[in-house]
């Protein structure tokens, strides 16, 4: 049985994807460097400085490590400025209703994502304190598919990996889960591709008929 819920947050709960793209894609075109849907489709729920040396695959030129800090710390300033105009109205269908569901029912939900602006993107969303638990990418050291980020959320939660679902939308997320021993669902992109996760879906609230 399921007892609780640990949700990946960009492209589960809020679509941030665009913003990221939008970031790197400046940072890119100002270094001179090949940039595209493709390429950022390997980013998701891979963490800043993974997601960096995936796009300096396709540059002219090798980067110093102080380099590289300063180019992902210039990504992460452009991508601050859009997170400034996230609001709660920018949540995925279903995702709120979801949320409030699973708390009538007594289901605990965590949060258990990459990214190192979890907390700001909560806050802009008005869910900062809508969790029982919030694992980021604050909180570790190796990124999904390492599952370190879920295995956390449990912990915090109290509750035992199996008797958890994961909700991603990446293919790195879904095998984390999977490493971690927990029940996966993947959602949108991954929904319709993931081969390994337990239920593929469209929408996040299609969880709600699993539990
Ligand atoms: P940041 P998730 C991930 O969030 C994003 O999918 C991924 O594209 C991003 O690179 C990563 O967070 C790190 O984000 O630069 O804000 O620390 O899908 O795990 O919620
Ligand atoms: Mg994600």
């Amino acid at each position: 049985t399921i007892k609780a819920v640990i949700f990946d947050l960009d492209g589960v709960i809020v679509s941030t994807d665009q913003y990221h793209y939008q970031a790197w894609k400046k940072m890119s075109d100002e270094e001179g460097i090949k940039f595209n849907e493709t390429i950022n489709n390997r980013l998701r729920g891979v963490s800043r400085m993974e997601s960096l040396e995936i796009i300096l695959e396709k540059a002219e030129r090798t980067y110093t490590p102080e380099e590289k800090i300063a180019l992902a710390e210039r990504k992460n300033t452009y991508y601050r400025e859009s997170l400034s105009e996230v609001k709660p109205d920018d949540m995925l269908p279903g995702a709120k209703h979801t949320i409030d569901e699973l708390k009538k029912r007594g289901v605990k939900i965590a949060i258990g994502s990459s990214s190192k602006n979890t907390p700001t993107i909560l806050k802009q969303i008005g869910l900062a304190d809508a969790f029982d638990a919030v694992a980021d990418g604050n909180d570790i050291t190796h990124s999904k598919p390492d599952p370190e980020v879920f295995l956390l959320a449990a912990e915090r939660l109290g509750v035992p990996p199996e008797e958890c679902l994961v909700v991603e939308d990446a293919e790195a997320g879904v095998q984390a889960a999977i490493a971690g021993g927990m029940n996966v669902a993947a959602v949108g992109d991954a929904g319709l591709h993931s081969q390994d996760a337990d239920y593929r879906l469209e929408r996040v609230d299609e969880i709600l008929d699993l539990i």
